[in-house]
């Protein structure tokens, strides 16, 4: 049986090219996300272009309900998953901390922070029992430092940081791999959605310079997984070449 990966958040960005970088070697992946009609059409794709077996879960991880019925209804030969890949999230709105919607504080928590736990709390028994896994944390440039407007999200990053060092400690005498991918600035669908869904102003993030590309990520994922089984590669921080930090990004137009 081939290696299992799960990723959260594979409908777009990060987590779709991470599922077809590993699909195209040879891994067993189980999709997840909200929007069915992507899960369905990503599934068809690798399974028919890589010859794998693929899993579709379609929910939302901001559920504790959904997260466990989902991770219940696993068949024996799903429950081996190999690397977890905590990727879903998002930051919804830019903005003064005293002008802060509450509706986008409770989604970025709850997705970022809690999304991220309640997976970490369902799977890591699983790979528990067979004494092996490796969970990977996506986090950020903004799990680093924080900016202005970035209030919530940074700090929802931050946590996930704080958060996988606790687990790396917690989960060390099982022999299992805790590590953090922590991006800096990548053109995928995360400024649309932050910016909710204004073409413009998401286009204004990266334009002058070449931001990252979702395949970057998932290249660094791919590397961090694939490490003999002694090596844990603690945190992968990816920048732009043109982006020395949040704020210091070299444009040329
Ligand atoms: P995208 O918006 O392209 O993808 C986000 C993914 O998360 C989608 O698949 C979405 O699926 C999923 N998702 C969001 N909310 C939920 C939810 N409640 N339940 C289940 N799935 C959810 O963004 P990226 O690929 O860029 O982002 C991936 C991760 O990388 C995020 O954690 C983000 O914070 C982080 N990041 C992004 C950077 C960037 O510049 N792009 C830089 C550093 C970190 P669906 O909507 O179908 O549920
Ligand atoms: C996304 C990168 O710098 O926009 O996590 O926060 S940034």
């Amino acid at each position: 049986m081939a290696n299992i990966i799960l990723i959260t958040g594979a409908t777009a960005g990060f987590g779709k090219a991470t599922a077809i970088k590993f699909a195209a070697a040879g891994w067993n992946i189980i999709i997840t996300g909200r929007r069915k009609e992507r899960l369905e059409s990503l599934e068809k794709n690798l399974k028919s272009t890589y010859n794998i077996d693929v899993l579709s879960l379609c929910f939302d991880v901001r559920n504790l309900e959904e997260v466990k019925s989902a991770i219940n209804s696993l068949e024996e030969k799903w429950q081996a998953i190999d690397v977890l890949i905590n990727n879903a999230g998002l930051a919804a709105g830019k903005g003064p901390i005293q002008e802060g919607l509450y509706d986008d504080w409770e989604q970025m928590i709850d997705t970022n922070v809690k999304g991220l736990l309640y997976m970490t709390r369902e799977i890591a028994p699983l790979m528990i029992k067979r004494n092996q896994g490796h969970i990977i944390n996506v986090a950020s440039l903004a799990g680093w430092e924080a900016y202005g407007g970035g209030n919530v999200y940074c700090g929802t990053k931050h946590a996930v940081r704080a958060i996988s060092r606790g687990a790396r400690i917690d989960l060390v005498q099982h022999n299992i791999k805790v590590s953090v991918v922590s991006p800096g600035a990548a053109d995928t669908e995360f400024s649309l959605v932050r910016f909710k869904w204004d073409k413009d102003k998401a286009d204004s993030v990266y334009e002058g310079f070449q931001p990252l590309q979702a395949e970057d990520i998932a290249n660094s994922i791919y590397f961090m997984a694939t490490q003999p089984a002694h090596v844990n590669i603690e945190e992968i921080f990816i920048l732009p070449t043109a982006q020395a930090t949040s704020n210091v990004i070299h444009k040329t137009k």
